[in-house]
């Protein structure tokens, strides 16, 4: 128990049979369950859980048959903790990257119900510059970016953190079963959180790298299917938030910055077209070209700008208290 609040955490693992250990060995005293899902490791990891398990009566081990990648295995953890009537449901990996110093920070806005969901993010300090790699830094920051427009949560960053709180209301509410099973999966639950309308906030957690982990994620494939799976949950949010449970005219903007957008494209082939085959560039086509830029990137910044208004409270007190000191 932790603020009388009963904690679950979830641990999916893929042949983590080196780092499993020390994740139990290290986890606070406070938390109730520690539920290793295996992800059907090919390694040893299953009889290395099952060996703590032993001594340590916390461990509940959930086995895969087959391998459904980690969103799948978060599934199966968070509907446990749910059936299970946890009130705080954390995610925290098998490989040793999560440090258990950070839970109580994590689990304080959540518990003290100042958010529903809290989110590690590695990148307030300093040092994630130097510690995180390099390719995997840029392409975090771009995903970031259109997860925030995706998502509506532009007061977060660092999408890609795994380390995660939630409270008993999003245990209860998200279909866990139908929430993408792949490495996009953590971009995949704040779209969701936000269509209902969730609070979210993020803490400042240690970005831990060379502690024996190994990566399955392979970043230049990623960012294109997460890229691809972001575009998608936009347009479901758009229609499930702002079309189905309530009309806002951010719809309007949108839909009008999508077609400027188009016949930008449209006229600015057509001028290069015709400066490329007679040597002019034809004045009504190059200003209705210029016209057209400028609608569709206004009434695009301006959609974004009444989505950023409206998902506003749903910024953890912290965030709003600091606003207000300023
Ligand atoms: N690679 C991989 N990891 C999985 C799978 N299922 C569960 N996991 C776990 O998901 C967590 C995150 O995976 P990891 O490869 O460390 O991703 P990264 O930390 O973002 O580079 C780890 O605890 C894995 O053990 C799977 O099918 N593939
Ligand atoms: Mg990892």
């Amino acid at each position: 128990m932790y603020k009388n609040k009963s904690i679950c955490v979830v641990v999916p693992a893929h042949n983590e049979s080196t780092q499993i250990g020390q994740v139990i060995e290290t986890m606070p005293e406070f938390v109730d369950r520690i539920v290793i899902v295996d992800d059907a490791s090919k390694d040893q990891t299953v009889r290395v859980v099952e060996q703590y398990q032993q001594k340590n009566k916390k461990i509940v081990l959930l086995k895969h048959p087959t391998n459904q990648g980690v969103g799948g295995a978060l599934a199966t953890g968070y509907n446990w903790a749910r059936d299970n009537d946890f009130d705080v449901a954390v995610r925290m990996d098998g490989d040793g990257q999560m440090n258990p110093g950070d839970l109580t920070v994590l689990l304080d806005p959540v518990v003290e119900n100042r958010a529903d969901y809290s989110k590690g993010n590695r990148l307030f300090t300093g040092e994630a510059y130097k510690k995180i790699p390099k390719v995997r830094y840029f392409g975090n920051a771009f995903l970031s970016l259109l997860t925030k427009i995706a998502s509506g949560y532009w007061h977060i960053a660092d999408f890609q953190s795994g380390y995660t709180a939630m409270n008993r209301n999003a245990l209860h509410t998200i279909p866990w079963d139908q929430m993408y099973k792949y490495f996009g999966q953590p971009n995949d639950l704040l779209v969701r959180l936000n269509v209902y309308n969730f609070r979210v906030t993020d803490v400042p957690v240690e970005p831990i790298y060379d502690v024996g982990e190994k990566s399955g994620m392979k970043i230049g494939r990623v960012i294109f299917t997460i890229s691809w799976l972001l575009i998608k949950l936009f347009f479901w949010r758009m229609k499930e938030k702002y079309i189905i449970r309530d009309f806002h005219p951010l719809i309007f903007f949108y839909v009008l910055g999508g077609l400027f957008g188009f016949s930008t494209i449209l006229l600015f082939v057509r001028v290069f077209y015709c400066w490329v085959m007679t040597g002019n560039i034809p004045s009504i086509n190059a200003l209705a070209a210029f016209f057209s830029f400028m609608s569709a990137s206004l009434f695009t910044l301006f959609a974004m700008w009444f989505d950023m208004e409206a998902n506003k409270d749903l910024k953890g007190y912290k965030i709003r208290a600091r606003e207000t000191e300023r």
